[in-house]
């Protein structure tokens, strides 16, 4: 059994198109502070695996805009919670704006993290192979590492974890629309924000629905 691992309804609802019968296991694991999705959605992959005892996948998603250099990106649930989604909109179409652009080009990217304590074979997608044995690392690396206790249950720290993420390009417009989730209403992606499309509809163009296929393809086969 596939656990979908997330805090958040908005994307097992979405996930259901490509996943038949996976279940969603509420966890909330550590988010990492880094420059990429990456590598927080493989901390977090490692951290479910701990916690469900099965093969997961945790996913992170993030907005990204031009005009301000690709953010908040890593950092769009502490702007949701901080600024919130229409005061981030205003603020990434003003910069456009600085900028001479009349459009705020943004994209949405979200990384699905796969892990199930095995190792993959070669695929053209990548494996995060995580963080690197004690005796690779300085003296203080190890010190920062020993403090690390929310580490995968006792687990390795460098259970293979595999990759997918997927990419879609929209602008960001004053907020439309009642569906969707977090950022949607000011997401515009050929002409309608993702909050005026139905789950599916939106999952069938989305950085999560584009993501989700690569998976379900490749897990299909494993
Ligand atoms: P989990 O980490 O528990 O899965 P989360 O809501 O914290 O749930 P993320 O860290 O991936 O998920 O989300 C980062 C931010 O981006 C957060 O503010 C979400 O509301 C927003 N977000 C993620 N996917 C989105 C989507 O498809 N549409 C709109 N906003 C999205």
């Amino acid at each position: 059994m596939l656990s979908y691992v997330t805090t958040n309804q908005g994307k097992v609802r979405e996930a259901r198109a490509y996943l038949d019968g996976v279940e969603a296991v509420e966890f909330d694991y550590t988010e990492i502070q880094a420059g990429e999705l990456g590598p927080v959605a493989a901390r977090g992959a490692r951290e479910a695996y701990g916690h469900v005892e099965g093969p997961v996948i945790v996913d992170d998603a993030g907005l990204f805009v031009d005009a301000l250099d690709g953010f908040p990106g890593p950092y769009s649930s502490y702007v949701e919670e901080t600024v919130g989604v229409d005061r981030a909109g205003e603020l990434a179409r003003s910069a456009a704006e600085a900028d001479g652009d009349a459009t705020a080009r943004a994209s949405f990217r979200c990384v699905i993290a796969y892990c199930d304590g095995e190792d993959f074979a070669a695929t053209p997608e990548p494996v995060d192979r995580g963080e690197r044995r004690g005796q690779d690392l300085g003296a203080d690396e190890r010190a920062a590492a020993s403090t690390d206790d929310t580490v995968d249950a006792g687990r390795p720290r460098d259970v293979p974890v595999k990759l997918f993420e997927g990419v879609v390009p929209g602008r960001i417009v004053p907020p439309r629309g009642e569906g969707g989730f977090g950022y949607d209403p000011i997401f515009e992606h050929d002409g309608t924000t993702f909050a005026e499309l139905s789950p599916a509809e939106k999952t069938a163009v989305s950085h999560r629905g584009r993501a989700l296929e690569k998976f379900a393809e490749w897990f299909a086969e494993r």
